[in-house]
């Protein structure tokens, strides 16, 4: 529904590369409301519990690695089935199969290096957003906005 969240990051190599500028812009002109943001250097802890279903996958220590390595973009935005078109506008895991146009099909190459994160239900967006960010960190302010984006 319209009160939907879903949890986004801004993975170390989309900081370096200096794309949280272009994703914000993406999600504000797509219509979706910003609810949380920071920049936050992730403990290893904090995302073995965020890719726990991943934890058996041999790719799992080089995946922590990763996104241990620098500070990433976390957000929460909420809209219209966002979890759903947030993926949509993310692209594949792999960016070798996204489309032209998503943020993976555009700006990045490999799997190990894909620039963003997405929940991919609107479970597991309520259990990531829970995990990085405090209930006093969302912000429920009012979009002046909206009655332009729904009718
Ligand atoms: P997504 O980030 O599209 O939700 P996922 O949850 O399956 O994908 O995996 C989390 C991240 O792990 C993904 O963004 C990149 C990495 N990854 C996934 N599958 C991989 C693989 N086969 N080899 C290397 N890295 C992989
Ligand atoms: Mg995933």
């Amino acid at each position: 529904g319209v009160n939907e969240c879903t949890f986004i990051a801004v993975k170390p190599d989309g900081v370096q590369r200096k794309m949280v500028g272009e994703i914000v812009r993406r999600f504000e002109k797509k219509g979706f409301k910003l609810v949380g943001l920071k920049l936050v250097q992730a403990s290893e802890d904090l995302l073995r519990d965020h890719y726990w279903s991943l934890r058996s996958k041999p790719f799992f220590s080089k995946l922590i690695t990763y996104m241990s390595s620098g500070p990433v973009v976390a957000m929460v935005w909420r809209g219209l089935d966002v979890v759903k078109t947030a993926r949509k506008m993310l692209g594949e895991t792999n960016p070798a199969d996204s489309l032209p146009g998503t943020i993976r099909g555009n700006y990045c190459v490999e799997m190990g290096r894909n620039v963003i994160h997405g929940s991919d239900s609107v479970e597991s967006a309520q259990k990531e957003i829970s995990l990085w960010f405090h209930q006093s960190e969302l912000n429920r302010w009012e979009d002046c906005g909206s009655q332009w984006i729904y009718n």
